[in-house]
């Protein structure tokens, strides 16, 4: 299909081709072994200015957006849907200091997450505030020029790796989700520690640990957005994000298919490829119909969010028909190549525990349906009016 790439935007999709196969693909099975987060990548991402690729240009950026980030997470994807993180969660730290940040701020850490030399990460969950995002405890109290924070989030990507953290957390909790705020936190401060490495079933090259936060003091004007923001800086850097996972979730089914195909033209059963047979033939068409199916819906989500023509809803259509889409075709493709797809030694099944997440993080796919529920009905009354 072709998706009229500008010359600019073919360059960024080859370039994190050619990484996600010389650098991605063969450390990949390695990093999920052993859980290593593969700081090379990125150093070699931020090399190639593919951390620029969504930075607006006057902060040392490409100028691109959610579409140039979406091509970049597909490509590595293909290769390592755990590796991608360490790049997708930067995405997620900086969307919200593009958004809500003054040119301060702006000023400060852009240009330096621009040229991937600090990455970020995004800090909302926790353990009582997982679909209920506005049911944050962690809370963060004016003492002079600086805001304490205390409290802990839980299942933070890039958590210990990242240099700058965006964390949530309630300024009044009278005041419920309006009385929750945004802060950056640089890693370095007195007070900010990490848990444990979390054991994951799937996309193991990312790091999730637990972000602490005791007594950690950090300055007034580490402030996003003004007080009680916090909720719908949360909600639109999510809606800005879940394309991303949608990427993600689409290269990991492409890779899949492509292993499912050199699979099924090789193998010989009754004396000829699998692939001649027609019960094959018609799993392969329908992986890749689907698969076609959610880049097209990823695609043009991000070109709308760019262009300011999109809301949360498709976001979370793109999200959840990616991802969904993405375990049926990782397990199609594990049920193509029979035990070899179902053994350890071939990389099949790690591509459906890769896939597994997508489903889950940045609101499971049941809280997607709901805010396209919300949105539909809300157009529906909003027409008749
Ligand atoms: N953009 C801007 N504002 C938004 C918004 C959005 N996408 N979504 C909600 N808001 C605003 C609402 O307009 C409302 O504002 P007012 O108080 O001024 O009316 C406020 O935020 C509260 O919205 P709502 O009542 O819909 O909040 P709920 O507590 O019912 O939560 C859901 C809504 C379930 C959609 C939200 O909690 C959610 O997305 N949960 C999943 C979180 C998630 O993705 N977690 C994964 C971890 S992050 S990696």
């Amino acid at each position: 299909m072709d998706y009229f790439l500008t010359e600019e935007q073919q360059m960024i999709k080859d370039l994190a081709r050619q990484i996600a196969e010389e650098k991605v693909a063969p450390i990949a099975a390695e990093c999920d072994e052993t859980g290593r987060f593969p700081r090379e990548v990125f150093q070699t991402m931020g090399k190639a200015d593919l951390f620029r690729v969504f930075v607006p240009e006057e902060y040392g950026g490409l100028g691109g957006g959610v579409f140039e980030l979406c091509l970049v997470i597909e490509e590595i994807s293909r290769a390592c849907g755990g590796t991608v993180l360490g790049y997708a969660a930067t995405g997620l730290g900086v969307f919200p200091i593009i958004l809500y940040g003054n040119a301060e701020q702006k000023e400060k850490y852009l240009p330096r997450l621009a040229d991937g030399e600090i990455i970020g990460a995004f800090a909302l969950t926790e353990a009582e505030a997982g679909s209920d995002a506005g049911n944050v405890q962690a809370k963060a109290e004016l003492d002079g020029d600086e805001y304490v924070l205390n409290g802990t989030k839980q299942w933070i990507t890039n958590a210990g790796e990242a240099d700058l953290y965006v964390v949530i957390a309630t300024t009044d909790r009278k005041k419920g989700v309006r009385g929750l705020s945004a802060f950056i936190v640089e890693k370095d401060t007195p007070g900010l520690s990490f848990g444990k490495e979390e054991d994951k079933m799937g996309v193991r090259a990312s790091a999730t640990r637990e972000v602490i936060l005791q007594d950690c003091r950090i300055p007034k004007e580490n402030l996003l957005g003004g007080e009680g923001k916090g909720f719908r800086i949360a909600m639109r850097t999510l809606d800005m994000a879940r394309p991303g996972v949608g990427a993600q979730a689409v290269g990991i089914a492409q890779g899949a298919l492509e292993m499912a195909l050199q699979y099924a033209r090789e193998r010989v059963q009754f004396g000829k490829a699998i692939s001649s047979f027609q019960g094959v033939q018609f799993m392969l068409a329908d992986m890749a119909t689907q698969i076609e199916a959610a880049r097209a819906l990823v695609y043009a989500t991000a070109r709308a969010l760019d262009s300011g023509r999109a809301s949360g809803k498709e976001s979370a259509m793109a999200k959840l028909f990616a991802s969904d889409m993405a375990m049926q075709v990782t397990s199609d493709a594990i049920q193509i190549m029979g035990g070899y797809g179902y053994m350890r030694e071939y990389p099949a099944e790690k591509r459906l525990r890769d896939a597994k997440v997508t489903q889950i993080y940045e609101g499971t796919n049941q809280i997607q349906r709901l805010v396209i529920a919300n949105h539909l009905l809300k157009e529906w009354a909003a027409e008749r009016k």
